[in-house]
């Protein structure tokens, strides 16, 4: 019998990001055998949290529910390859930022905690919110500056898989690594397996 896979793909490249969703069949899948793909979504890249230096590094990106989650904007480290570490900025010490995972219906409530030295936001790129709670500096709300807080909450009233990003000073700060992926599921749905890919082309570390 033939499984049936759901493969997200989504890309943010820079302020230009195009966001791919779709349905993959077993066949584009083959080349991903071998691969532990309960990971997938977690480079492999990314482990340890210290070192002897005491510099901080980055955290396997994790999966939360986000009926009620703090996301803390902080600076780290992320080990790429053996021999190269970007100093990044990252939501809860991961880049990608947590994976939010809501069903339809359900309530999406984030604390968004400012630790670093400039203000941020977080947009729900795409996604329909209130308008108050669409993360725009100087449109919509003011800033997060840094040591403040501010709670976004609104109900994710269609399925699909989308991004959330700072939209404070956006071309500098996404490329710093502040995005994170939020999927919506549709109860309807069925599939075996479901990945979520975030491909980030860094720019100002080159
Ligand atoms: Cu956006």
């Amino acid at each position: 019998m033939k499984s049936k896979s759901k493969l997200k793909i989504f890309l943010a490249i820079g302020i230009v990001s195009i966001i791919i969703a779709g349905c993959a069949n077993s066949n584009d899948l083959d080349m991903m055998k071998g691969m532990d793909h309960s990971k997938m979504n977690v480079d492999s890249i990314q482990t340890q949290s210290s070192n002897n230096t005491g510099s901080i590094f980055t955290d396997e990106t994790t999966r939360v529910d986000g009926k009620e989650y703090t996301i803390t904007a902080q600076a780290s480290n992320l080990k790429v390859s053996k021999d190269k570490t970007l100093p990044v900025w990252t939501f809860n010490n991961s880049v990608p930022g947590p994976e939010i995972r809501v069903k339809v219906g359900e309530t999406v409530k984030i604390k968004l905690k400012n630790e670093l030295e400039e203000p941020v936001s977080i947009h729900w790129h795409g996604y329909p919110v209130p308008n108050e709670m669409d993360g725009i500096p100087g449109v919509t709300q003011d800033a997060v500056v840094p040591g403040k807080t501010f709670t976004y909450e609104f109900k994710a009233s269609i399925p699909g898989t989308y991004w959330y990003h700072s939209h404070q000073d956006s071309v500098n700060q996404l490329d710093k690594g502040l995005y994170g992926a939020l999927i919506v599921e549709d109860p309807n749905d069925s599939y075996d397996r479901d990945y979520t890919l975030v491909l980030d082309e860094w720019m100002s570390f080159v």
